[in-house]
């Protein structure tokens, strides 16, 4: 298979992972890490680039050495130092990062010691009861790790949703295209918007003699076919993900999809209910004896039911049945319901596009304000801003918002939290700005109670005003940091500011059961891109399918508001009295979609 950014992003990963647990400078993990985001973040090929002839180090981030390493992955599929690394360290250490609680320092404490190279070392170790003996390391932690390592690996390998959807919205629309389909949707845990998925499962209708199935199993992205027949196929993708496809009558399609979006524990329920009632319901359709009383649409089952539509993304038996029986299912917050961003990167920080540009293209996406939140000066390598390169972008924007309409900017700044919860920009310089988002981007390895106390330190601060990314997982790739996440959202309750959902693929952080949780503390929730390039605010539609898992509405969003109603929330977590000086209403007036 040909060299693609990811895989050149994966190999970097692997470095930063094993030099970090060889307990390597930390600026060199780094570069590596960032030069990983870079690469899959860019929206070019640099394989191309570099047959272009174009030079890589004018990335950023990317100096001579690491250009230099990417051509030599591209070239070759691995590079000398990540082969050297394997040799002095087992690889297999690196898949115990993605435990819950085990960062790089006691990973490495458990290989030292216990001599833990694998998963399967690290269960045994931990049922065994040797490894709360060992020094940071305590019983409580021993049962974590017994569950997430029994987890890790029973499960098979899951897939990132972003990248699932897109893969499944190509499949679909081959299908669309086959003679004959009527119909070609997603059902599984995609449709439910899961934010990791096992499998695709596909439904069509097709009249009889369509040849769908083996257009599917023939598709130039299958690399194996596992069965193939007139109403089933499944097939394996080049890139390891498995598709099932099924063809279903349409008078049966609404239970089928019903039957096949799950999840299981939903359907489990929902059969229960029918049984109550008399009633059979199964894939085919929703009975009374032989005869088919529901079925071709999903809304025809739940009505027969005496129930109202239940979207998809509740479909997790966490509560939905009782409430859709007592009709008060919440009504969900969709993307048409946002009206900005509040997070958001140029290239003044690690950006890819101008102020200019990103404020253009989230006209594009219908936003009608974007808050631009440049690193601070701790990260050197994303060339955070120190106070003065910040009020000149502060001034620029000004200039920006009396210039240009149909969006507003709003000056902002992703600060860093530091170890100790203070924030890394003096408070004269963040009380200038309309807000302040706050972040952990080092020191990942705190243990529980530090950690929880660094962010609530850092909340307390008079200007903080959305808590970003707040648990740090990226998915597939590391755990979030320990911390107490009830607590970090009782805080944000009692202190008045927001957290993010951050809806980079890597993160969608807070996840679907942390927004109800703040739902239920009556936290806010901002839905934020993260953008670093223009293309990325295609993925606040990721994060508004997990805020619809966390029964989100759009009054539990903050960024559905629009300006007036946004900024005296902004102007309290500033510490400033919501009567400040009266913002010009222009962007909802002027704002015309694609305008
Ligand atoms: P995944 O693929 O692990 O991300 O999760 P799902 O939910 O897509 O699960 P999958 O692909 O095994 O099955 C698709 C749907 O089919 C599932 O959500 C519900 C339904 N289903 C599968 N097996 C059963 C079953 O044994 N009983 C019931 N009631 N439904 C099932
Ligand atoms: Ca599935
Ligand atoms: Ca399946």
């Amino acid at each position: 298979m040909p060299v693609v950014n990811a895989d050149v992003a994966a190999a970097f990963g692997q470095i930063a992972d094993l030099l970090e647990v060889q307990g390597a400078n930390v600026f060199r993990v780094r570069a590596y890490r960032n030069a990983a985001r870079t690469l899959s973040e860019l929206g070019r090929s640099v394989k191309a680039m570099l047959e272009g002839g174009e030079d890589l180090d004018a990335l950023p981030g990317i100096g001579p050495d690491l250009a230099g390493k990417i051509a030599e992955v591209v070239a070759t599929g691995t590079c000398k130092q990540l082969e050297e690394l394997k040799k002095e360290l087992p690889a297999a250490l690196t898949v115990l990062l993605t435990i819950r609680g085990l960062g790089p320092k006691r990973v490495r404490t458990l290989h030292d010691e216990l001599g833990i190279e694998t998963l399967e070392q690290l269960l045994a170790a931990a049922r065994e009861g040797r490894i709360r003996n060992v020094r940071g390391f305590g019983v409580e932690t021993e049962r974590q790790i017994v569950a997430a390592a029994t987890e890790r690996i029973s499960g098979a390998r899951r897939f990132r949703l972003g990248m699932a959807t897109e893969v499944c919205d190509g499949l679909l629309s081959e299908l669309k295209a086959v003679p004959g389909v009527q119909q070609a949707v997603a059902a599984g845990s995609l449709r439910r918007r899961r934010d990791t998925v096992g499998d695709l499962d596909l439904l069509v209708t097709a009249r009889r003699g369509s040849p769908v199935m083996e257009r599917f199993t023939g598709g130039a992205d299958v690399r194996r076919v596992l069965s193939s027949g007139g109403t089933r196929s499944s097939a394996v993708l080049k890139n390891g993900l498995q598709v099932d496809v099924r063809a279903v009558p349409a008078a049966s399609f609404g239970a089928a999809w019903l039957y096949f979006t799950g999840s299981k524990a939903h359907n489990i329920a929902l059969r229960r209910i029918a049984q109550d009632a008399g009633l059979k319901l199964n894939e085919y359709g929703l009975f009374r004896g032989t005869t088919r009383i529901a079925g071709d649409t999903e809304a025809s089952v739940y009505r027969a039911l005496g129930l109202p539509f239940i979207e998809p993304e509740l479909r997790e038996d966490r509560g939905e049945l009782e409430a859709a029986r007592e009709f008060r299912l919440p009504r969900l917050v969709e993307r048409a319901d946002l009206r900005g961003d509040l997070h958001s990167h140029t290239k003044e920080s690690d950006g890819y596009a101008t102020l200019e540009a990103m404020a253009a293209a989230a006209r594009e996406h219908g936003l009608q304000y974007l808050a631009i939140t440049e690193h601070s000066k701790r990260l050197a390598l994303a060339r955070g801003l120190d106070a003065g390169r910040l009020a000149r972008q502060m001034a620029r924007i000004d200039e920006f918002n009396a210039r240009l309409e149909g969006i507003e900017l709003l000056k902002g700044v992703e600060v860093d939290i530091l170890e100790n919860g203070a924030l890394d920009l003096p408070d004269a310089v963040l009380k200038r700005l309309d807000l302040v988002v706050g972040a952990i981007h080092h020191r990942f390895d705190l243990p529980r109670e530090k950690q929880t106390e660094r962010l609530l330190r850092a909340m307390d601060h008079p200007h903080f005003s959305i808590l970003a990314h707040p648990t740090g997982r990226l998915i597939d790739e590391r755990a979030g940091y320990d911390i107490d996440l009830p607590r970090v959202i009782r805080k944000a309750r009692e202190r008045g500011c927001f957290l993010e959902l951050n809806t980079h693929p890597a993160r969608l952080d807070l996840d679907d059961v942390a927004c109800r949780m703040a739902r239920d503390e009556g936290v806010l929730v901002s839905i934020n891109s993260d953008a670093h390039s223009t293309l990325e605010f295609d993925n606040l539609r990721l994060g508004i399918g997990q805020a619809r898992r966390g029964w989100l509405q759009a009054s539990d969003v903050l960024n559905t508001r629009p300006m007036d109603e946004l900024m005296p929330l902004l102007d309290a977590t500033m510490g400033r009295s919501a009567i400040r000086h009266a913002r010009p209403a222009k962007t909802r007036e002027a704002f015309a979609p694609h305008a």
